[in-house]
Protein backbone atom coordinates (compact mmCIF):
# COMPACT_ATOMS: atom_id res chain seq x y z
CA UNK A 1 0.00 0.00 0.00
CA UNK A 2 2.73 2.30 1.08
CA UNK A 3 4.78 1.66 -2.53
CA UNK A 4 1.47 2.36 -4.36
CA UNK A 5 1.17 5.60 -2.94
CA UNK A 6 4.76 6.38 -3.32
CA UNK A 7 4.49 6.12 -6.84
CA UNK A 8 0.94 7.94 -6.86
CA UNK A 9 2.91 11.10 -5.42
CA UNK A 10 5.88 10.60 -7.38
CA UNK A 11 4.21 10.75 -10.40
CA UNK A 12 2.03 13.96 -9.38
CA UNK A 13 5.97 15.59 -8.78
CA UNK A 14 6.70 14.29 -12.04
CA UNK A 15 4.36 16.33 -13.89
CA UNK A 16 4.29 19.53 -12.09
CA UNK A 17 5.95 22.15 -14.26
CA UNK A 18 6.88 24.34 -12.19
CA UNK A 19 10.93 23.62 -11.22
CA UNK A 20 10.84 24.89 -7.55
CA UNK A 21 7.85 23.34 -6.81
CA UNK A 22 9.12 20.30 -8.28
CA UNK A 23 11.95 20.19 -5.84
CA UNK A 24 10.02 21.03 -2.75
CA UNK A 25 8.08 18.06 -3.73
CA UNK A 26 10.72 15.59 -3.64
CA UNK A 27 11.55 16.90 -0.32
CA UNK A 28 8.54 16.13 1.31
CA UNK A 29 8.95 12.93 -0.12
CA UNK A 30 12.67 12.09 1.14
CA UNK A 31 11.69 13.80 4.39
CA UNK A 32 13.71 16.79 4.01
CA UNK A 33 12.26 19.76 5.54
CA UNK A 34 11.59 22.79 3.70
CA UNK A 35 12.81 26.15 3.91
CA UNK A 36 10.83 29.48 4.91
CA UNK A 37 10.97 30.49 1.55
CA UNK A 38 9.72 27.44 0.03
CA UNK A 39 6.73 27.69 2.58
CA UNK A 40 6.24 30.92 1.24
CA UNK A 41 6.46 29.73 -2.27
CA UNK A 42 3.72 27.17 -1.30
CA UNK A 43 1.26 29.94 -0.71
CA UNK A 44 1.90 31.54 -3.76
CA UNK A 45 2.39 29.14 -6.51
CA UNK A 46 0.75 25.64 -5.79
CA UNK A 47 -2.34 24.51 -6.40
CA UNK A 48 -4.81 22.77 -3.88
CA UNK A 49 -4.20 19.15 -5.86
CA UNK A 50 -0.26 19.61 -4.89
CA UNK A 51 0.22 20.77 -1.45
CA UNK A 52 -3.21 18.37 -0.40
CA UNK A 53 -1.74 14.70 -1.91
CA UNK A 54 1.69 15.75 -0.78
CA UNK A 55 0.21 16.99 2.87
CA UNK A 56 -1.90 13.77 2.71
CA UNK A 57 1.75 11.65 2.10
CA UNK A 58 3.02 13.49 5.34
CA UNK A 59 -0.21 12.68 7.31
CA UNK A 60 -0.60 8.98 6.45
CA UNK A 61 3.21 8.87 7.08
CA UNK A 62 2.72 10.17 10.43
CA UNK A 63 -0.84 9.15 11.47
CA UNK A 64 -2.16 6.54 9.10
CA UNK A 65 -5.67 6.56 8.00
CA UNK A 66 -6.22 7.17 12.13
CA UNK A 67 -8.55 10.82 12.63
CA UNK A 68 -8.89 11.28 16.50
CA UNK A 69 -10.89 13.03 18.35
CA UNK A 70 -11.99 13.39 22.27
CA UNK A 71 -14.73 13.88 24.49
CA UNK A 72 -14.22 17.05 26.44
CA UNK A 73 -16.17 19.99 27.41
CA UNK A 74 -15.51 23.74 27.60
CA UNK A 75 -15.94 26.26 30.85
CA UNK A 76 -15.36 29.59 30.02
CA UNK A 77 -14.91 31.73 33.27
CA UNK A 78 -15.92 34.97 31.93
CA UNK A 79 -15.94 37.35 28.61
CA UNK A 80 -15.00 40.11 30.50
CA UNK A 81 -11.23 41.04 29.16
CA UNK A 82 -8.91 44.04 29.91
CA UNK A 83 -7.69 43.47 26.03
CA UNK A 84 -9.21 44.99 23.32
CA UNK A 85 -8.82 42.66 20.18
CA UNK A 86 -9.84 43.66 17.02
CA UNK A 87 -11.01 40.11 15.72
CA UNK A 88 -12.78 39.41 18.84
CA UNK A 89 -16.58 38.87 19.13
CA UNK A 90 -16.99 37.96 22.58
CA UNK A 91 -15.04 39.78 25.19
CA UNK A 92 -16.73 42.74 27.05
CA UNK A 93 -14.99 45.76 29.13
CA UNK A 94 -14.93 45.72 32.68
CA UNK A 95 -16.78 48.58 32.24
CA UNK A 96 -19.77 46.71 30.22
CA UNK A 97 -19.76 43.61 32.30
CA UNK A 98 -23.36 43.68 32.73
CA UNK A 99 -23.58 42.36 28.98
CA UNK A 100 -21.68 39.52 29.56
CA UNK A 101 -20.78 36.80 32.48
CA UNK A 102 -18.79 35.99 34.87
CA UNK A 103 -18.92 32.48 36.37
CA UNK A 104 -18.13 31.59 40.29
CA UNK A 105 -15.83 28.74 41.37
CA UNK A 106 -19.51 27.49 42.36
CA UNK A 107 -21.26 27.54 39.28
CA UNK A 108 -18.09 26.16 37.14
CA UNK A 109 -18.01 23.27 39.90
CA UNK A 110 -21.69 23.06 38.92
CA UNK A 111 -20.97 22.50 35.31
CA UNK A 112 -17.80 19.86 36.46
CA UNK A 113 -20.91 17.90 38.31
CA UNK A 114 -22.94 17.71 35.41
CA UNK A 115 -20.50 15.71 33.45
CA UNK A 116 -20.58 13.45 36.95
CA UNK A 117 -21.78 10.29 34.95
CA UNK A 118 -20.56 11.07 31.34
CA UNK A 119 -17.54 9.50 29.83
CA UNK A 120 -15.76 12.79 29.68
CA UNK A 121 -11.76 12.61 29.29
CA UNK A 122 -11.06 16.55 29.39
CA UNK A 123 -12.25 19.93 30.05
CA UNK A 124 -10.83 22.61 28.02
CA UNK A 125 -10.67 25.79 30.26
CA UNK A 126 -10.69 29.47 28.74
CA UNK A 127 -11.91 32.62 28.82
CA UNK A 128 -11.19 36.21 28.73
CA UNK A 129 -8.97 37.91 30.77
CA UNK A 130 -10.79 39.59 33.77
CA UNK A 131 -9.11 41.93 35.83
CA UNK A 132 -10.60 41.18 39.42
CA UNK A 133 -9.52 37.04 38.91
CA UNK A 134 -5.94 36.00 39.86
CA UNK A 135 -3.31 33.27 39.91
CA UNK A 136 -4.80 31.83 43.24
CA UNK A 137 -8.66 31.99 42.08
CA UNK A 138 -7.83 29.39 39.51
CA UNK A 139 -5.25 27.35 41.98
CA UNK A 140 -8.23 26.50 44.17
CA UNK A 141 -10.42 26.08 40.77
CA UNK A 142 -8.29 23.30 39.92
CA UNK A 143 -7.84 21.49 42.89
CA UNK A 144 -11.66 21.62 43.36
CA UNK A 145 -11.77 19.91 40.12
CA UNK A 146 -9.14 17.55 41.01
CA UNK A 147 -10.40 16.71 44.29
CA UNK A 148 -13.92 16.12 42.82
CA UNK A 149 -12.50 14.09 39.92
CA UNK A 150 -9.16 13.42 39.38
CA UNK A 151 -8.73 11.58 36.07
CA UNK A 152 -10.34 14.51 34.01
CA UNK A 153 -7.70 15.96 32.36
CA UNK A 154 -7.59 19.84 32.43
CA UNK A 155 -6.38 21.59 29.76
CA UNK A 156 -6.75 25.33 30.49
CA UNK A 157 -5.37 29.18 30.27
CA UNK A 158 -4.29 30.87 26.92
CA UNK A 159 -0.67 32.18 27.40
CA UNK A 160 -2.22 35.22 27.29
CA UNK A 161 -4.24 34.61 30.25
CA UNK A 162 -1.21 32.88 32.21
CA UNK A 163 0.92 36.39 31.43
CA UNK A 164 -1.53 38.69 33.03
CA UNK A 165 -2.26 36.39 36.15
CA UNK A 166 1.75 35.92 36.27
CA UNK A 167 2.77 39.44 36.28
CA UNK A 168 -0.68 40.11 38.59
CA UNK A 169 0.57 37.33 41.13
CA UNK A 170 4.56 39.24 41.20
CA UNK A 171 5.69 35.48 40.35
CA UNK A 172 7.93 34.61 37.20
CA UNK A 173 6.26 32.30 34.44
CA UNK A 174 8.68 29.66 36.10
CA UNK A 175 7.04 29.81 39.67
CA UNK A 176 3.13 30.77 38.28
CA UNK A 177 3.24 27.38 36.21
CA UNK A 178 4.48 25.11 38.77
CA UNK A 179 2.07 26.82 41.30
CA UNK A 180 -0.60 25.78 38.16
CA UNK A 181 0.87 22.58 37.65
CA UNK A 182 1.30 21.62 41.61
CA UNK A 183 -2.95 22.53 41.59
CA UNK A 184 -3.71 19.90 38.91
CA UNK A 185 -3.08 22.05 35.71
CA UNK A 186 -1.91 19.35 32.89
CA UNK A 187 -1.88 20.82 29.22
CA UNK A 188 -2.14 24.40 27.54
CA UNK A 189 -4.40 24.90 24.79
CA UNK A 190 -2.95 26.69 21.85
CA UNK A 191 -4.91 30.27 22.00
CA UNK A 192 -3.63 33.76 21.97
CA UNK A 193 -0.78 32.84 19.36
CA UNK A 194 -2.95 35.28 16.31
CA UNK A 195 -0.13 35.86 14.52
CA UNK A 196 3.20 36.29 15.83
CA UNK A 197 4.67 38.83 13.73
CA UNK A 198 4.78 42.69 15.35
CA UNK A 199 3.46 44.01 11.65
CA UNK A 200 0.73 42.30 12.23
CA UNK A 201 0.16 41.84 16.28
CA UNK A 202 0.22 45.78 16.37
CA UNK A 203 -2.80 45.98 14.41
CA UNK A 204 -4.93 43.45 15.84
CA UNK A 205 -4.29 42.80 19.57
CA UNK A 206 -1.37 45.00 20.05
CA UNK A 207 -2.11 45.41 23.96
CA UNK A 208 -1.54 41.46 24.75
CA UNK A 209 1.12 38.90 25.32
CA UNK A 210 3.99 39.50 22.41
CA UNK A 211 5.87 36.55 20.70
CA UNK A 212 8.26 36.34 22.97
CA UNK A 213 6.56 36.38 26.03
CA UNK A 214 3.46 33.05 24.61
CA UNK A 215 6.63 31.33 23.04
CA UNK A 216 8.25 31.92 26.31
CA UNK A 217 5.00 30.48 28.19
CA UNK A 218 4.84 27.59 25.95
CA UNK A 219 8.48 26.87 26.62
CA UNK A 220 8.36 27.12 30.56
CA UNK A 221 5.40 24.53 30.27
CA UNK A 222 7.69 21.99 28.13
CA UNK A 223 10.45 22.29 30.75
CA UNK A 224 8.18 21.48 33.52
CA UNK A 225 6.93 18.07 31.23
CA UNK A 226 3.61 19.66 30.14
CA UNK A 227 2.54 19.32 26.72
CA UNK A 228 0.51 22.23 24.78
CA UNK A 229 -0.91 23.11 21.51
CA UNK A 230 -0.43 26.01 19.17
CA UNK A 231 -2.95 27.99 16.70
CA UNK A 232 -2.51 30.47 14.41
CA UNK A 233 -5.20 33.05 13.58
CA UNK A 234 -5.83 33.63 9.53
CA UNK A 235 -7.43 34.62 7.24
CA UNK A 236 -7.41 38.55 7.98
CA UNK A 237 -4.78 41.02 7.08
CA UNK A 238 -1.90 38.64 7.57
CA UNK A 239 0.17 38.04 4.21
CA UNK A 240 1.92 34.80 3.12
CA UNK A 241 5.31 35.75 4.77
CA UNK A 242 3.44 36.23 8.34
CA UNK A 243 1.98 32.98 8.16
CA UNK A 244 5.67 31.50 7.59
CA UNK A 245 7.13 33.35 10.10
CA UNK A 246 4.56 32.02 12.17
CA UNK A 247 4.97 28.48 11.86
CA UNK A 248 8.45 28.90 11.90
CA UNK A 249 8.98 30.26 15.46
CA UNK A 250 7.05 27.21 16.42
CA UNK A 251 8.56 24.74 14.41
CA UNK A 252 12.07 26.07 16.21
CA UNK A 253 10.93 25.74 19.67
CA UNK A 254 9.20 22.49 19.05
CA UNK A 255 13.27 21.16 17.98
CA UNK A 256 14.24 22.85 21.09
CA UNK A 257 11.39 21.22 23.58
CA UNK A 258 9.10 18.44 21.34
CA UNK A 259 6.38 19.78 23.80
CA UNK A 260 4.01 20.84 21.03
CA UNK A 261 0.94 18.19 20.40
CA UNK A 262 -0.57 19.85 17.44
CA UNK A 263 -1.19 22.81 15.45
CA UNK A 264 -4.57 24.39 15.29
CA UNK A 265 -5.46 26.76 12.26
CA UNK A 266 -8.54 29.04 13.02
CA UNK A 267 -10.64 30.93 10.37
CA UNK A 268 -11.08 34.33 11.02
CA UNK A 269 -14.93 34.66 11.14
CA UNK A 270 -16.05 37.92 11.09
CA UNK A 271 -18.98 38.61 12.64
CA UNK A 272 -19.53 41.08 15.39
CA UNK A 273 -16.08 42.53 15.35
CA UNK A 274 -14.22 45.37 14.23
CA UNK A 275 -12.99 43.74 11.58
CA UNK A 276 -16.09 42.14 10.10
CA UNK A 277 -15.04 44.66 7.07
CA UNK A 278 -12.70 42.06 6.33
CA UNK A 279 -14.06 39.03 4.05
CA UNK A 280 -13.64 35.58 5.27
CA UNK A 281 -11.42 33.20 3.38
CA UNK A 282 -12.43 30.40 0.66
CA UNK A 283 -12.98 27.11 1.62
CA UNK A 284 -10.16 26.78 -0.97
CA UNK A 285 -7.38 29.30 0.83
CA UNK A 286 -8.37 27.16 3.96
CA UNK A 287 -7.79 23.70 2.45
CA UNK A 288 -4.31 25.14 1.41
CA UNK A 289 -3.55 26.62 4.10
CA UNK A 290 -4.33 23.04 6.16
CA UNK A 291 -2.00 21.87 3.63
CA UNK A 292 1.01 23.48 3.91
CA UNK A 293 1.09 23.46 7.91
CA UNK A 294 1.67 19.98 7.72
CA UNK A 295 4.29 20.26 5.07
CA UNK A 296 6.20 23.09 7.08
CA UNK A 297 5.75 21.87 10.58
CA UNK A 298 7.23 18.59 10.10
CA UNK A 299 7.83 18.07 13.78
CA UNK A 300 4.10 18.62 15.11
CA UNK A 301 3.03 15.47 15.84
CA UNK A 302 -0.79 16.53 15.03
CA UNK A 303 -2.41 18.83 12.97
CA UNK A 304 -6.76 19.49 13.95
CA UNK A 305 -9.46 21.47 12.51
CA UNK A 306 -11.45 22.69 15.11
CA UNK A 307 -14.77 22.17 14.38
CA UNK A 308 -16.75 24.21 15.66
CA UNK A 309 -14.88 27.23 13.75
CA UNK A 310 -14.59 25.57 10.42
CA UNK A 311 -18.28 23.94 10.37
CA UNK A 312 -18.68 20.57 10.67
CA UNK A 313 -18.53 19.69 6.52
CA UNK A 314 -15.34 22.01 5.58
CA UNK A 315 -13.85 19.68 8.96
CA UNK A 316 -14.88 16.35 7.31
CA UNK A 317 -13.07 17.81 4.10
CA UNK A 318 -10.18 19.02 5.77
CA UNK A 319 -9.32 15.21 6.77
CA UNK A 320 -7.98 15.06 2.73
CA UNK A 321 -5.53 18.26 2.88
CA UNK A 322 -3.30 16.56 6.32
CA UNK A 323 -5.63 17.28 9.18
CA UNK A 324 -5.96 13.72 11.48
CA UNK A 325 -7.73 15.41 14.75
CA UNK A 326 -11.23 17.08 15.07
CA UNK A 327 -10.92 18.26 18.53
CA UNK A 328 -14.34 16.70 20.61
CA UNK A 329 -17.74 16.34 21.20
CA UNK A 330 -18.25 20.19 22.80
CA UNK A 331 -21.44 19.87 23.70
CA UNK A 332 -22.39 23.53 23.37
CA UNK A 333 -20.69 24.50 25.82
CA UNK A 334 -17.98 27.23 24.05
CA UNK A 335 -19.47 30.66 22.69
CA UNK A 336 -16.48 31.85 21.06
CA UNK A 337 -17.10 30.85 17.33
CA UNK A 338 -21.09 30.67 17.50
CA UNK A 339 -20.66 34.78 18.69
CA UNK A 340 -18.19 35.29 15.54
CA UNK A 341 -20.51 34.24 12.95
CA UNK A 342 -19.68 30.19 12.54
CA UNK A 343 -22.19 28.26 11.19
CA UNK A 344 -22.25 26.04 13.90
CA UNK A 345 -24.12 27.98 16.64
CA UNK A 346 -24.78 25.22 19.34
CA UNK A 347 -21.53 23.71 18.37
CA UNK A 348 -22.56 19.69 20.09
CA UNK A 349 -21.45 16.77 18.63
CA UNK A 350 -22.19 12.78 20.16
CA UNK A 351 -19.51 10.75 19.92
CA UNK A 352 -21.50 8.47 17.20
CA UNK A 353 -21.65 11.66 15.03
CA UNK A 354 -18.48 12.28 15.03
CA UNK A 355 -17.23 8.32 14.32
CA UNK A 356 -20.16 8.59 11.31
CA UNK A 357 -18.74 11.78 10.30
CA UNK A 358 -14.81 10.43 9.67
CA UNK A 359 -16.06 7.30 8.21
CA UNK A 360 -18.25 9.13 6.10
CA UNK A 361 -14.49 10.69 5.00
CA UNK A 362 -13.43 7.13 4.55
CA UNK A 363 -10.94 7.43 7.46
CA UNK A 364 -10.28 5.74 11.06
CA UNK A 365 -12.24 6.89 14.12
CA UNK A 366 -10.12 6.89 17.26
CA UNK A 367 -10.73 7.92 20.05
CA UNK A 368 -8.40 9.58 22.14
CA UNK A 369 -7.29 11.17 25.61
CA UNK A 370 -5.35 14.81 25.69
CA UNK A 371 -2.25 13.08 25.16
CA UNK A 372 -3.21 11.12 22.49
CA UNK A 373 -3.26 8.23 24.21
CA UNK A 374 -5.76 5.60 22.15
CA UNK A 375 -9.04 5.01 24.05
CA UNK A 376 -10.73 3.33 21.29
CA UNK A 377 -10.28 2.29 17.97
CA UNK A 378 -14.22 2.25 16.19
CA UNK A 379 -12.81 1.06 12.73
CA UNK A 380 -15.20 -2.12 13.07
CA UNK A 381 -17.83 -0.53 14.87
CA UNK A 382 -21.43 -0.50 13.14
CA UNK A 383 -22.81 2.91 13.51
CA UNK A 384 -26.47 1.80 13.97
CA UNK A 385 -24.96 -0.27 16.90
CA UNK A 386 -23.10 2.81 18.29
CA UNK A 387 -26.29 5.08 18.12
CA UNK A 388 -28.68 2.59 20.09
CA UNK A 389 -26.39 2.69 23.01
CA UNK A 390 -26.49 5.74 25.20
CA UNK A 391 -22.73 5.70 26.32
CA UNK A 392 -21.89 6.73 22.72
CA UNK A 393 -25.27 9.10 22.63
O1 LIG B 1 -6.77 32.96 20.53
C1 LIG B 1 -11.13 34.69 18.65
C2 LIG B 1 -9.57 32.73 18.36
C3 LIG B 1 -8.75 31.61 20.13
C4 LIG B 1 -12.02 34.78 16.66
O2 LIG B 1 -5.75 24.18 22.10
C5 LIG B 1 -11.15 33.67 16.72
O3 LIG B 1 -7.12 22.57 21.67
C6 LIG B 1 -11.66 33.15 14.55
O4 LIG B 1 -7.29 28.89 21.21
N1 LIG B 1 -12.49 34.22 14.40
C7 LIG B 1 -9.11 30.91 21.44
N2 LIG B 1 -10.99 32.86 15.68
C8 LIG B 1 -9.55 29.47 21.21
C9 LIG B 1 -8.41 28.49 21.14
C10 LIG B 1 -8.64 27.04 20.98
C11 LIG B 1 -9.82 26.59 20.44
C12 LIG B 1 -9.99 25.21 20.32
C13 LIG B 1 -9.05 24.31 20.71
C14 LIG B 1 -7.86 24.78 21.25
C15 LIG B 1 -6.85 23.79 21.70
C16 LIG B 1 -7.65 26.15 21.37
O5 LIG B 1 -9.92 31.87 19.40
C17 LIG B 1 -8.13 32.97 20.23
C18 LIG B 1 -8.35 33.49 18.82
O6 LIG B 1 -7.29 33.10 17.98
N3 LIG B 1 -10.63 33.68 17.96
N4 LIG B 1 -12.00 35.39 17.87
C19 LIG B 1 -12.69 35.04 15.43
N5 LIG B 1 -13.48 36.12 15.27
FE1 LIG C 1 -9.69 39.10 25.35
FE2 LIG C 1 -9.01 36.79 24.17
FE3 LIG C 1 -10.96 38.33 23.11
FE4 LIG C 1 -8.42 39.14 22.99
S1 LIG C 1 -9.26 37.27 21.99
S2 LIG C 1 -10.20 40.42 23.60
S3 LIG C 1 -7.58 38.38 24.92
S4 LIG C 1 -11.03 37.30 25.08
Amino acid sequence: MQGIQTVGIEKLIDEEKDSALKNIGYKILNEERISFDEGVLLFEKASLGFVGALANFVREKKNGNNVYFNRNFHIEPTNVCVFTCAFCSYSRLYKHREEGWELSEEQMMHIVKSYDNKPVTEVHIVGGVHPKLNLNFFINLMKKIKAHRPELHIKGYTAVELDYMFRKAKVSVEEGMQMLKDAGLQSLPGGGAEIFHTDIREQICADKVDAEGWLNIHKAAHNLGMHTNATMLFGHIEKYEHRIDHMDRLRNLQDETGGFNTFIPLKFRNQNNDMSNIPESSVVEDMRLYAISRLYLDNFPHLKAYWPMLGRQNAQLSLSFGVDDLDGTIDDTTKIYSMAGSEEQKPALSTVELVALIKQAGRTPVERDTLYNVIKDYSNEDINTLAANPHYN
